[in-house]
């Protein structure tokens, strides 16, 4: 995914949020004052795609088409019905753009398993009713002062109203902007966020270079599905860094040599450009993240990479303590994981063995003592700490 980029500015009492001159545009499309509002609805949008200087002349495009949608030019919004996320994500287009894109929806939402700041902040909403696809998206708060943002926080259930859907360079977002009338509701605090899918690294590949057009691309978007999914891969090391159209991601390979695109911009223990634990040839029991789509075809990239949120989602194999180091303090975290049953098909356990009942311990919880990666915690994971700490 792109870094972010300078936003306008908006500073308080001086110039105004995007597209508040029109805030009732589209909320008017049925009163008997439609079209004339309509229309200023168009010019608000213009203008507010006008400052939206990272986004050209697309965005422009975008927000004056949503704005004309209301003058009948193209799909009626969808004007009171309630949207699941996964109806807004689920499609069979080649591109996997949302059929949704450019209406103005409610949606149901779902639980905050992220929040970015950047310089549009943005929430991850995921939906625990769809832990296998779809059920997951982007929501960018354009509203100064983002108290949608500022107000949602993990674990939280949130529904919104009033929201654009857009596609930006690969990924479905829904755009809060004053000029659609949006709100939003805080149904429920501390919801238990949905654990990641695990997945192989196979099922997440990296782009592969084309030197005819010197660019990165993946062979298709059947991974659509996981699109803003929190996901984990396993048995993972860095194979190569400073990939990708901000010079931010890296490669992780499996030991079949599959290979995985990762970035760590959403990283809240990240101290530069990566997390400190990421170096060429490190080894990870496991790696969590918001997985993503780039693409902007323009530039020659398309591609998917999962977004790390913090260090936990970096498993350094026996870190039991997530500290970047193995030591005896680790061997706490060993106790803790060890209970549940054997994995003992070539597979292993999926889901491993000690997410079951009545462990029920996240999944998170144990990956970094899973060391040889089968999916559960035994003493076969305990070989190395034995002969390493002297256990
Ligand atoms: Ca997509
Ligand atoms: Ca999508
Ligand atoms: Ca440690
Ligand atoms: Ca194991």
């Amino acid at each position: 995914m792109r870094k972010p980029k300078p936003s306008h500015t908006v500073a308080q009492g001086s110039v105004r949020p995007v597209g508040e001159q029109g805030s009732a545009a589209l909320g008017d499309a049925t009163l008997p004052h439609r079209s004339v509002s309509v229309l200023k609805g168009v010019a608000a949008a213009m203008r507010a795609g006008a400052r939206r200087e990272a986004r050209g002349r697309w965005a422009l495009g975008t927000a004056a088409v949503a704005a004309l949608l209301a003058l009948g030019a193209a799909p009626s919004p969808v004007v009171g019905q309630m949207l699941r996320i996964d109806q807004i994500q689920y499609t069979t287009a080649g591109d996997g753009g949302s059929p949704y894109a450019g209406q103005v929806v409610n949606c149901d939402g779902g639980v905050v398993v992220g929040k970015f700041a950047g310089t549009r902040p943005r929430l991850v909403l995921q939906d625990p009713g769809y832990p296998h696809g779809w059920g997951a998206i982007q929501v960018k708060d354009w509203v100064y002062p983002y108290q949608m943002y500022t107000d949602a926080q993990i674990g939280d259930w949130v529904k919104l109203y009033n929201m654009m859907v857009e596609e930006f360079r690969g990924t479905t977002l829904l755009q809060r902007q004053s000029v659609y009338n949006p709100s939003y509701t805080i149904v429920s605090h501390g919801n238990p966020t949905p654990p990641p899918k695990l997945v192989a690294v196979s099922t997440v590949p990296a782009p592969v270079y084309d030197p005819v057009r010197d660019g990165w691309f993946v062979a298709d978007h059947a991974v659509e599905y996981l699109e803003s999914m929190r996901v984990t891969v396993r048995d993972v090391s860095v194979v190569a860094i400073d990939l990708g159209k901000a010079y931010d991601n890296y490669e992780l390979t499996d030991p079949l040599e599959h290979r995985c695109w990762v970035s760590d911009y959403m990283n809240v223990d990240a101290t530069g450009v990566y997390h400190p634990f990421v170096a060429m040839g490190r080894h990870f029991c496991a790696v969590t993240g918001v997985f993503e789509q780039y693409t902007n075809l323009s530039e020659d990239w398309d591609y998917y990479q999962i977004i790390t949120q913090s260090s936990v989602d970096l498993a350094l194999c026996g870190d039991g303590d997530v500290d970047g180091d193995r030591d005896v303090d680790d061997w706490a975290r060993f106790v803790e994981c060890v209970t549940g049953p054997m994995c003992e098909g070539e597979a292993g356990c999926d889901p491993p063995a000690w997410t079951l009942p009545p462990w029920n311990r996240g999944l998170q919880d144990c990956l970094m003592m899973d060391r040889d990666a089968d999916g559960d915690v035994d003493l076969r994971d305990a070989a190395g700490y034995q002969r390493g700490f002297g256990f």
